[in-house]
């Protein structure tokens, strides 16, 4: 459908369904602080995946409880974990950032999580992919970067349509999916719209 909802501080839409088969579960804004003081909004990101693969997967867990009892259990952390596809869009909204930053960004917060889940010894990934950051690349306000979990376990990157890699790890979709319903997520408030999502598409 042409369907699409719109974040309401950037005024950035989101289609209501990619690729065909991905809905969206929710959408949120990524804001960090600058030299301690300013919030600035860096994007806008909506959160998809594959409707029959949720229904698949985790109907045949919980499709026995009600929606009040399937919002009970952790359902966004089975998601992370499970092979179900999963698409996380987002939408430049700082016109300023620079490849550095963007490279910075990452080995923090993506670091933060490939620590936490598979231990110390993740620098050599960690740089792998942040060296396919290429200086050339431009990322203005309004571009669109796709990063999409696709069946096992290969997260696949464009950017405005355009691929610029693919790789295969369950620890590394696992952490950059933490970022957005993990935990310690980027905005709570998307999680819990996605959490809710999720426990109506399962028990309806
Ligand atoms: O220009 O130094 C600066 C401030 C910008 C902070 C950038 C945060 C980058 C977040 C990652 C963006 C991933 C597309
Ligand atoms: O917001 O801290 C964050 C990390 C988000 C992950 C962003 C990955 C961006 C990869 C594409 C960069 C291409 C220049
Ligand atoms: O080994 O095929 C390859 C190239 C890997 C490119 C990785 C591109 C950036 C992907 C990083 C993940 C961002 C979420």
């Amino acid at each position: 459908s042409g369907d699409v909802v719109t974040e309401s501080k950037t005024g950035f839409s989101f289609p209501a369904v990619l690729k065909d088969s991905q809905g969206l579960l929710g959408i949120g804004l990524r804001r960090k602080a600058v030299f301690g003081l300013k919030n600035i909004d860096v994007y806008a990101f909506g959160v998809y995946a594959d409707d029959s693969d949720i229904k698949n997967f985790l109907s045949e867990k919980y499709g026995t409880l009600s929606t009040t009892e399937v919002k009970q259990k952790n359902i966004t952390q089975e998601l992370m974990e499970s092979d179900v596809s999963v698409t996380v869009r987002l939408q430049i909204v700082y016109g300023k950032l620079s490849i550095r930053s963007v490279r910075n960004a990452f080995e923090d917060s993506v670091g933060n999580r490939l620590k936490k889940f598979g231990g110390s010894d993740n620098k050599e990934l960690l740089q792998k992919f942040t060296s396919q950051f290429k200086d050339e690349y431009k990322i203005p306000r309004g571009s669109i970067i796709d990063l999409s979990k696709e069946k096992g376990y290969v997260l696949r990157t464009s950017i405005d349509g355009k691929e610029v890699g693919s790789v295969q790890s369950q620890l590394l979709c696992r952490s950059i999916l933490d970022l957005y319903i993990g935990d310690e997520p980027f905005d709570s408030k998307a999680k819990e719209d996605i959490d809710l999502k999720l426990a109506s598409a399962i028990t309806k």
